[in-house]
């Protein structure tokens, strides 16, 4: 009787992957991310499913051909609570095709016209009837790696409870290089990382292969992330000997049946450094050569390796600079040497120097935009979203639509450094989208930042959109759960930004949480608000980088003291008895002048800039009067207490979720959220308290006094903290 009691148990928690028996049984912990495919409660949809695709069929045989086999039979059977009919034939009856397109399904199913719509790592899902009369849903493409993407999508339909009766989705990335980005460090410690140790083991490859390895390209692979920079851009030289090479070739092993090619940042003094050269100066011949022999050595080891990233001349990084060479010299320099095999550099843009008296938000601008033109085929721009760096709001990049002869891409934090690290809740999606949609209007209206990067406004060679991840050793991967929901936001929104933030918000929770809807309502409520909440108790009404010294945690508005003028926060906020907020119209440091002239007369103006950017682009009187008819000073304290009573709701929100969340995810992110409201508190209150030094101004009627002074606040350290540079 027992044993059978067990064995019921057992199957049931199989089967439903939901049944939380004892304080050790605490269902996910975050580990699967949204690859959960957990049985479908909803059986009139599974049965349909069942109905629809019982019978598979996978045509093909290479890597990526069994990765797909893999995956189906790991999803479809719990997904569908079913044994599933594998067969190398045409399915009998209604089945699931998978092949690349063959003419025999070129000629069947007339897919001719929906070929051509779709790129090499495209797909396509159709449902098909054939000459018997059997319905069947066809997953086709051009390569395995587009059978990959579709089978994911696939899948993904599935988990989400869409139907599959008369499915027709012809797909291709709007992106062609769609990167994360790791700060990973090779002592495995992770710049602005939040979430354990880097998850590369440096020490242990090439021989020690960690089964999380093939889970992270699987990861990435599900969301059409096809390139990873797996080094830090504050890069160590090493990386370039060959007993490290043979480490980076380890892992191009394992991700490239999943698509990915790995890319390196490299520091520009290797030559020096590793190469017993006297320079790096790009045009002296030998360090060409020195280049050239290094590229040919990491193509012999990794034939599609993807190319470098190179930050240069930035924050004490060597460079081109050093020897008066501009950064297009060193770039094609770089270039020319990965030319031979089709490789790409990708050059940053983030640079700034306190030595140059130009406001930092106006520097990568007036650098790079001169170079226009001037840079080799295989070089592209790497731009940070925002002007300043990855602030919790920040306008677009000037940068966009200013250089129309060079490939400028995208890159984005999905790490936490300037929204609370890992453990507050923020959701990035809408961050992303505000930029991607943002109407830079440098060719009249529909400008999109989104149609800049994906070369639709300007024809490009290379369109690239890079995500600085925030993937670590932790057991959920990101330190906190809904972390896993920037990671997969960004990878569905590089492979189509046009999606919404709303919606692959509810597809993620569908995928990872629950499939309950109330409860997918209620989560993508507080995901879609959890931004705002966050910039309301930090950095309101166009505020930004008021974060404490070094390890940006916590706030730190006061901090002065710092070796770079554009370290401390009060460059930014130049609060004072008269006002707030930094003048960057003509008549302060000018940077509006880098925007179209559509933009320019805004931002000049007060009255006409959008609220959110305001003391981004103003210097305003405290008594200055708002939209609302209340003064700055009242606004701005409202906005922080707003955030912190939005954060309380969060809080709120979330433990309503209890009965449909496993429990381990469930306390992970309740200890989270915890944390959260003090912080937003904390924030609001050091914020608050240090501005009423200059405005000498009571708090609006109605809003409690914070409990503990601004001394208190001020004297808080945080030796430890995680992720310092
Ligand atoms: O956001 C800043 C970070 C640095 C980082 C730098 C960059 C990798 O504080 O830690 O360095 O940007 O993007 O290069």
């Amino acid at each position: 009787m027992k044993v059978i009691t067990v064995l019921l148990l057992f199957f049931y928690c199989v089967v439903s992957g939901k049944a939380w028996s004892n304080e050790y049984d605490q269902g996910d912990d975050g580990y699967r991310l949204w690859l959960n495919y957990t049985f479908i409660e909803n059986d009139t949809q599974r049965l349909l499913y069942l109905r629809q695709i019982a019978n598979v069929q996978l045509v093909g045989q290479s890597d990526t051909i069994s990765i797909i086999d893999r995956e189906l039979k790991k999803a479809l059977p719990t997904l569908l609570g079913n044994s599933i009919n594998w067969s190398t034939n045409v399915p009998q009856s209604n089945g699931l095709i998978i092949s690349k397109a063959n003419s025999t399904l070129r000629h069947n199913y007339k897919l001719d016209h929906s070929l051509k719509m779709i790129n090499n790592e495209g797909f396509i899902i159709k449902t098909v009837t054939d000459q018997k009369q059997n319905q069947h849903v066809l997953v086709t493409a051009k390569s395995d790696i587009g059978l990959l993407y579709g089978t994911y999508r696939l899948i993904q339909l599935m988990q989400t409870g869409k139907p599959l009766s008369d499915v027709n989705i012809v797909e291709s990335p709007k992106i062609a290089l769609r990167m994360l980005n790791h700060w990973d460090d090779l002592d495995r410690h992770t710049e602005r990382g939040y979430a354990g140790e880097s998850i590369w083991d440096w020490h242990k490859l090439p021989q020690y292969k960690e089964q999380r390895y093939f889970d992270y390209a699987r990861a990435n692979a599900s969301i059409g992330i096809n390139g990873t920079v797996v080094n830090n851009v504050n890069a160590n030289s090493l990386i370039l000997t060959p007993a490290w090479l043979e480490k980076v070739r380890s892992l191009a092993d394992i991700f490239r049946p999943y698509g990915i090619k790995i890319y390196l940042s490299i520091k520009f003094s290797s030559p020096q450094q590793i190469g017993n050269l006297s320079t790096s100066d790009p045009i002296d011949p030998n360090v060409q050569k020195w280049w050239q022999g290094k590229a040919a050595e990491i193509y012999k080891l990794i034939p599609d390796f993807g190319g470098f990233l190179v930050k240069a001349n930035s924050e004490g990084q060597p460079g081109p600079g050093d020897y008066g060479r501009t950064h297009a010299q060193g770039a094609n320099m770089l270039a020319k040497a990965l030319q031979p095999y089709g490789g790409n550099v990708i050059w940053r843009a983030f640079v700034y120097s306190h030595e140059e008296k130009t406001e930092r938000s106006l520097q990568a601008y007036n650098e790079f935009v001169p170079l226009d033109g001037q840079f080799e085929k295989n070089v592209s721009i790497q731009v940070k979203n925002g002007p300043i760096d990855f602030q919790p709001r920040e306008p677009f990049s000037p940068m966009f639509g200013a250089m129309p002869k060079t490939p400028l891409a995208m890159e984005f934090q999905i790490t936490q450094e300037y929204l609370g690290f890992s453990t507050h809740l923020a959701y990035l999606a809408t961050l992303y989208k505000e930029v991607l949609d943002a109407d830079t209007r440098v060719k009249g209206i529909g400008s999109t930042v989104a149609k800049i990067i994906d070369g639709t406004l300007v024809n490009k060679n290379i369109t690239a959109i890079a995500g600085v991840a925030n993937i670590g050793s932790d057991r959920n991967w990101t330190g906190h759960i809904f972390g896993q929901a920037n990671w997969y936001a960004y990878g569905r929104l590089a492979w189509d930004h046009d999606l919404t933030a709303d919606e692959i918000a509810q597809d993620w929770i569908k995928m990872t949480l629950t499939q309950e809807q109330s409860s997918v309502n209620s989560i993508t409520n507080m995901m879609m608000r959890s931004r705002e909440n966050i910039v309301n108790y930090m950095t309101p009404l166009g505020l930004h980088h008021l974060m404490d010294t070094g390890h940006h945690y916590g706030p730190g508005p006061w901090v002065d003291n710092l070796g770079r003028d554009d370290w401390n926060p009060v460059y930014y906020h130049r609060a004072d008895d008269y006002g707030i907020g930094l003048d960057r119209t003509s008549k302060g440091t000018n940077a509006v002048s880098q925007y179209a002239t559509y933009w320019q007369t805004r931002f000049e103006d007060p009255a006409k800039t959008p609220q959110p950017l305001l003391l981004w682009f103003h210097h305003l009187p405290w008594d200055y009067t708002m939209p609302s008819g209340d003064t700055l000073w009242n606004e701005l304290v409202k906005h922080y207490y707003r955030g912190v009573v939005a954060t309380e709701q969060m809080e709120k929100d979330w433990l309503a979720q209890k009965n449909h969340i496993a429990p381990h995810q469930f306390n992970q992110v309740k200890m989270a959220l915890e944390i959260q409201v003090e912080e937003a508190k904390w924030w609001r209150d050091a914020c608050v308290l240090y501005f009423q030094t200059y405005s000498k101004r009571p708090l609006p009627n109605g809003l409690s006094k914070p409990d503990k002074s601004l001394d208190y606040f001020k004297s808080l350290t945080f030796p430890y903290a995680p992720g310092q540079g």
